[in-house]
């Protein structure tokens, strides 16, 4: 017999023919009254597939008395409730690592469009405006500084990308990396003051929100570029549009937004920030690699009780 699992949304095509060969899925979003369909069979299900985006709702959870396995198509872990999870020993898998070389892809890609101002340039040339004078120069992006607030996974890889571009790079965290040999700014307003390019790739969830702040702003300055691919939530967002309104940094190139999929009209309205929809991980290969990981945790759990990539404390 077949696990039943819930699904929580559609989330990739490419996972929805593997999941439904081997599993016994119940599309939970087209249900028209979610709560009274878990009200009813809500003890029905031992594993639950999600992404990074929709998370589990802890009312949700509560709702699924006999969950043993979560399995979320994404890294972040901010949407997860993993402190009730591991209350009840319920298993958390995700999909760390086989993104991080998109996610740090768009991350360069990012830093050098709002430098060298790449999507600008296209609108210039579709509006017919070269035919009456050559584009404005641009900032160039070799041999700059590099300033990594988050230098994990994914940053570690953004600053092998800046290496070969002759950049310096320097890190904030926490704490200090032991194992990297790039230097550390112990506060964010440093790292910001010495940066060109600030590149944001930390976890979002409650500890990092609005980290990135009206005074970082302003400690990086108006020569300086802000790169968001990381969770809306680190930037002050209308701390950010001020700055870039009033020319207290140079321009922005962002991913993610606080409230996504809407993006504010005052960020649509500015020609010096780059705007991409929250596509960093969204290529064939990544995502398919992001859905094989997603079976495999299930089938992980299934044969051993554990997650091949459980979130970290989580069971
Ligand atoms: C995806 C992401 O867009 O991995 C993450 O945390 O934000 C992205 O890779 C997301 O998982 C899809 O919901």
């Amino acid at each position: 017999m077949k696990h039943k699992l819930l699904q929580h949304a559609d989330i990739a095509p490419l996972l929805s023919t593997e999941l439904h060969s081997r599993y016994d899925v119940h599309p939970l979003w087209k249900e028209g009254d979610p709560a009274a369909f878990l009200a009813r069979h809500g003890g029905d299900f031992t594993g639950y597939v999600t992404s990074a985006r929709f998370g589990v709702p802890e009312a949700t959870l509560a709702a699924l008395p006999n969950l043993k396995v979560i399995s979320s198509f994404g890294v972040g872990t901010e949407t997860l409730p993993l402190a009730s999870a591991a209350a009840r020993g319920i298993a958390v898998g995700y999909t760390p690592d086989v993104l991080n070389n998109c996610v740090a892809d768009t991350a360069f890609g990012l830093v050098m469009d709002v430098a060298r101002r790449f999507s600008a340039a296209d609108r210039f040339v579709r509006r017919g405006d070269w035919l009456k004078g050559p584009y404005p120069l641009t900032t160039s992006i070799s041999g700059k500084r590099l300033g990594i607030l988050g230098l994990g996974r994914i940053g570690q890889v953004v600053a092998k990308r800046a290496s070969g571009f002759d950049m310096e790079v320097r890190y904030h965290n926490r704490r200090a990396n032991p194992a990297v040999s790039y230097i550390y700014e112990a506060t964010l307003e440093s790292l910001a003051q010495w940066a060109d390019f600030l590149v944001v790739v930390s976890a979002g969830g409650p500890e990092t929100r609005n980290l990135v702040s009206a005074s970082v702003m302003r400690a990086l300055g108006p020569t300086g570029f802000l790169i968001n691919v990381s969770r809306g939530t680190v930037v002050d967002e209308n701390a950010l549009i001020e700055a870039l309104e009033g020319g207290v940094i140079a321009g922005a190139g962002l991913d993610v937004y606080a409230d996504e999929p809407r993006v504010p009209a005052r960020l649509l309205a500015l020609e010096q920030v780059v705007l991409l929809p929250h596509l960093a991980s969204a290529t064939h290969e990544t995502r398919q690699a992001m859905a094989d990981l997603v079976l495999e945790n299930l089938d992980a759990y299934y044969a051993t009780g554990h997650a091949c990539a459980a979130v970290p404390g989580a069971v």
